[in-house]
């Protein structure tokens, strides 16, 4: 107990010499980030998200050309809805550009001709007036070059700052700077670039067709939207991001609001290392970190076990409702000593077998067979509610990339028995459903078969569904092979 309380103690001091000597070390880097000499030029790899470009390592600071072409082009939101994006390279959020300490950075910005309006940037690692847009202010089929010297390692959200500046943001002008330490960041296995946005839309989330702008929402802070990296699915199925097994993955992650701080998390992981604000403080073992709008972090984490692992904007409804999903596939061998999965699964039941009531309360008789079509149904739906509503939605649209309608759905209607054994049992793999691949995970649903029967009633007699009435006979035939 006395050598812990001493090594803690000694632990303790350690620490607060090394914090010390950390800000002596931030004061004088910045102080002498200006006096950097560059030696040499190169041209800036400029990545879409969610890859990031070769880290700086040990280079000097160079003189460092940047090209950044302005693109308005309309893309998908979510399945079947498009809208009309402003982007910094042709993708939300922006490319990602990065420097070192000490780089000279010569940046043009490019209108495209094709394009309606004026832009320009501020980027916030720009010491100088606007960040940038003071002096790069820009006309469609012109360009502008201005040049600016990192003086402060971190990570940087740049955007469009011409007014309205929030509806500029709003259409997708935004991406991140990074600007490295000398020697560069501690090499990991894997690096990926995330930003989160809020949309905001004339027709409410999923309404189909080309949507536009919608001021009022935005001011009220309404958002239709939140995604991750542009729109709905981007990081989800076939678009997930990959790690393996005891690989360490560092996510570089921003913020472009326009209004909504980022609760940013992902489900089954803990950040080792968060660099808070996206600068040099560290926090560990962090479950889940605030993003402001037009604000970054550094998370890094090492995956220990294999399977999906989504990622979120913690403020729940965002994600499920609104797109701020994400998916991390890691592959590899299971480590049962870390993670067991189901060791064991029985019936938990405490009030016993048989239904109970309080005294003086009439025991309500539930009648458990040759229940009516309407009976199956209504029971069936409060199955739905508790059970399926959270993946599959409230009217059985499913989420683009990431759940499967079972509203009109080909691949219900085509086979009972194939719909009955997956609520059984869980279903994985790749499937197509109304012509839309699904490759993701539906786990195991704990329900009797009575329940299983109701559920699938209400479900096929919904949403356009084949109005079969399934009965508990169909459910254990099924499950039997037959
Ligand atoms: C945790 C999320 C989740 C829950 C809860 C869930 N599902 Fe699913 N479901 C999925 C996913 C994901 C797939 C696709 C699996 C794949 O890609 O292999 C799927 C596929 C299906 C399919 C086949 C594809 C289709 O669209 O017709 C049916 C039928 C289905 N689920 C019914 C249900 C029912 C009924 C419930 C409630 C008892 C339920 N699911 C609960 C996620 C879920
Ligand atoms: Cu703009």
């Amino acid at each position: 107990m006395k050598i812990l309380n001493t090594t803690g103690a000694i632990a303790l001091f350690a620490t607060s010499l090394l914090l010390t000597s950390c800000g002596n070390d931030n004061a004088q880097s910045k102080v002498d980030a200006s006096t950097i000499k560059v030696t040499g030029t190169m041209e800036a790899e400029l990545t879409s998200p969610p890859f990031v470009p070769a880290p700086v390592g040990d280079r000097d600071a160079k003189k460092l050309i940047v090209n950044m072409e302005i693109l308005e082009e309309e893309g998908t939101m979510a399945d079947g809805v498009t809208y009309v994006y402003w982007t910094f390279g042709g993708t939300v959020p922006g490319s990602f550009i990065r420097t070192r300490v000490g780089d000279e950075v010569e940046f043009t910005l490019s209108n495209h001709p094709e394009n309606k309006l004026p832009h320009n940037i501020d980027l916030h690692a720009v010491t100088g007036p606007g960040g940038g847009a003071a002096s790069s202010f820009v006309a469609p089929g012109h360009s502008k070059t201005f040049s600016f010297k990192t003086l402060n390692p971190g990570l940087y959200v740049y955007h469009c700052a011409t007014a309205p500046v929030g509806m500029h943001i709003a259409n997708g002008m935004y991406g991140l700077i990074l600007v490295e330490p000398k020697g560069g960041l501690p090499k990991v296995d894997k690096e990926y670039y995330i930003m989160q946005g809020d949309f905001y839309t004339k027709g409410e989330n999923g309404e189909p067709g080309l949507q536009t702008f919608d001021m009022k929402k935005a001011v009220d802070e309404d958002a239709d939207y939140v995604v991750f990296n542009g729109k709905v699915g981007a990081l989800t199925g076939d678009n997930a991001i990959t790690a393996n097994v005891g690989e360490t993955v560092r996510l570089y992650v921003g913020n472009g609001g326009p209004n909504l701080t980022s609760s940013f998390h992902v489900i089954g992981e803990i950040f080792d290392n968060v660099h808070v604000e996206g600068g040099d403080l560290i926090n560990k073992n962090v479950q889940t970190t605030s993003i402001p709008a037009g604000g970054a972090a550094i998370v890094e984490f090492k995956v220990d076990v294999p399977g999906t692992f989504i990622i979120v904007d913690h403020a729940i409804f965002r994600a499920f409702n609104k797109g701020a999903l994400g998916m991390l596939k890691v592959k590899g061998s299971e480590k049962a000593n870390l993670y067991s999965g189901v060791i064991q699964e029985g019936i938990y039941n405490p009030e016993g077998s048989t239904l109970q009531s309080m005294p003086g309360e009439e025991v309500v008789e539930t009648k458990t067979q040759n229940k009516t079509l309407a009976e199956s149904i209504a029971s069936g739906k409060l199955i739905y509610t508790n059970t399926c509503f959270a993946c599959h939605q409230a009217n059985g649209e499913g989420i683009a990339s990431a759940f499967p309608p079972l509203a009109e759905s080909d691949y219900l209607n085509a086979d009972l028995e194939r719909s009955i054994n997956i609520v059984l049992h869980g279903k994985t793999g790749k499937i197509t459903v109304n012509g839309k691949k699904y490759n993701s995970v539906m786990t195991k649903q704990t329900l009797t078969n009575e329940e299983v029967a109701d559920v699938l009633t209400y479900v096929y007699n919904s949403w356009g569904n084949n109005k079969t009435h399934v009965k508990v006979s169909d459910v254990i035939n099924a499950n039997s092979g037959h």
